[in-house]
């Protein structure tokens, strides 16, 4: 079998970069591990930036999103029982949209096979050779059978978890992380939420983060040990710990029957160049962030975006220079990405020195970004996204 893209990963990444291939004329194929019905069940992001909005609207994923996707302008910060509104739109004329990400993907596999696309669902044992030549191959196992596509190009898009960095010789790479000492106890839960728009709170006992993800359905997160076991938090001890922290005078938080609950752990995470030969990286196989800043979704969107016109002018033009610029391009918005997460997560939890001088500071980041109007222009332009650069 040939192709011209071989996409490992069916995940926002991996998906979107098909589809924006296809309406250039490429063909490609998505190599996906698990079920159709795992991949749009997984509960992840929720949290989408107007050029993620934007460019899934301009390429006809958007007849959906126009209709439950939530317009938000501004996000609030809580803590000692106070709000401080961060007015997205009023500082940058751009806003947010809630929609969560299974959405995304459940809109674009709807997009893909229309459109007859190849994807790809139970794909075992990927493997990756020859991405030094120009004819990269992919090896797998699909109902039953051992197969081989050859490829142009392959685009790794198979998350953290994924086999194609690994494709990459190990002195070629260069690997960035940071770990948290915290991990978050995600819960979704039918209940209409008791705010309009997403709180972030920083408490004493921890973090906790009230999101949404319709008028019917919350989102709520709490800050736990990273070696958290979700049967140590039976739903009465979950909304319990949310009211502390989120408690406010006047406010109160809705509960209601808990839909899932799951841990995630917190890490930074880049590899340097994200492309090797004929293979390029893309979305979370790449780089991880906090959850803090809502951006992996964000960030993964850019980078396809990104691949996709290099490719583009590769296949129209025969020039790679796009295709060469491709890792820089991505990773100057990884880093900026990278240094807000952390820069949100240090300032909003609960850390080793919290109690102390450090713990002052982060008391006064939180007020110099709520008092001062440069202060929260700074958190506003990053949450709502940078513009995405475009050559
Ligand atoms: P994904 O979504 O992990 O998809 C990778 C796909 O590859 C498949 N796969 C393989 N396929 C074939 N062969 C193999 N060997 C394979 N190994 C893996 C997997 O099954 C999967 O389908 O990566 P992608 O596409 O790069 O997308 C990244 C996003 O999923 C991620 O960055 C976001 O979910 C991060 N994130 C958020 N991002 C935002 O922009 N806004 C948010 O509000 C937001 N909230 C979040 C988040 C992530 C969270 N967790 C779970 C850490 C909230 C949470 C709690
Ligand atoms: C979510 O709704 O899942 C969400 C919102 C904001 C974040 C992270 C996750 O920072």
């Amino acid at each position: 079998m040939r192709t011209q893209v071989g996409i490992v990963g069916g995940g926002p990444a991996g998906l979107l970069l098909s589809h924006l291939l296809h309406l250039e004329g490429i063909e490609s194929v998505v190599l996906e591990a698990r079920s159709r019905d795992h991949v749009i069940h997984r509960v992840r992001a929720g949290v989408l930036e107007q050029a993620t909005a934007e460019l899934l609207t301009e390429t006809g994923l958007g007849d959906r999103l126009a209709v439950e996707g939530l317009v938000h302008h501004g996000i609030e910060l809580r803590w000692d029982g106070v709000s401080h509104r961060i007015p997205l739109t009023e500082l940058t004329g751009r806003s947010i949209w809630i929609y969560g990400q299974q959405k995304v993907v459940e809109d674009l596999i709807a997009a893909r096979l229309a459109a007859h696309g190849a994807v790809l669902f139970e794909v075992e044992g990927v493997s990756i050779a020859g991405v030094d030549g120009t004819t990269p191959t992919l090896r797998y196992r699909h109902a039953g059978e051992v197969l081989e596509l050859r490829c142009d190009f392959v685009a790794g898009c198979d998350g953290f978890h994924g086999i194609s960095r690994d494709a990459i010789p190990k002195p070629a790479l260069r690997v960035f992380r940071s770990d948290y000492p915290f991990a978050w106890l995600g819960v979704l839960a039918e209940v209409a939420p008791s705010t309009d728009e997403l709180i972030y709170a920083s408490h004493p006992r921890g973090f906790a983060l009230h999101s949404l993800r319709s008028p019917s359905i919350s989102r709520l997160y709490l800050q736990v040990e990273p070696d958290t076991d979700v049967a140590d938090w039976p739903d009465a001890r979950i909304w319990e710990e949310l009211r502390a922290r989120l408690a406010k005078d006047g406010f109160t938080l809705r509960d209601g029957p808990v839909l899932e609950k799951n841990v995630a752990t917190m890490r930074s995470f880049v590899v340097e160049p994200m492309q090797h030969g004929r293979l390029f990286l893309a979305g979370d196989a790449a780089h991880i962030v906090p959850a803090t800043g809502a951006k992996g979704l964000n960030l993964a969107v850019h980078d396809v975006r990104i691949l996709a016109r290099a490719l583009a002018r590769f296949y129209q033009t025969g020039s790679t220079r796009l295709l060469d610029g491709y890792s820089a391009v991505c990773l100057k918005r990884a880093w900026r990405v990278q240094d807000f997460s952390s820069w949100m997560s240090t300032m909003l939890h609960r850390l080793p020195g919290s109690d102390g001088f450090f713990g002052r500071l982060q008391q006064a980041q939180r007020e110099y970004v709520c008092r001062s109007e440069a202060g929260a222009r700074s958190l506003a332009e990053n949450y709502v996204g940078l513009p995405h650069e475009l050559d």
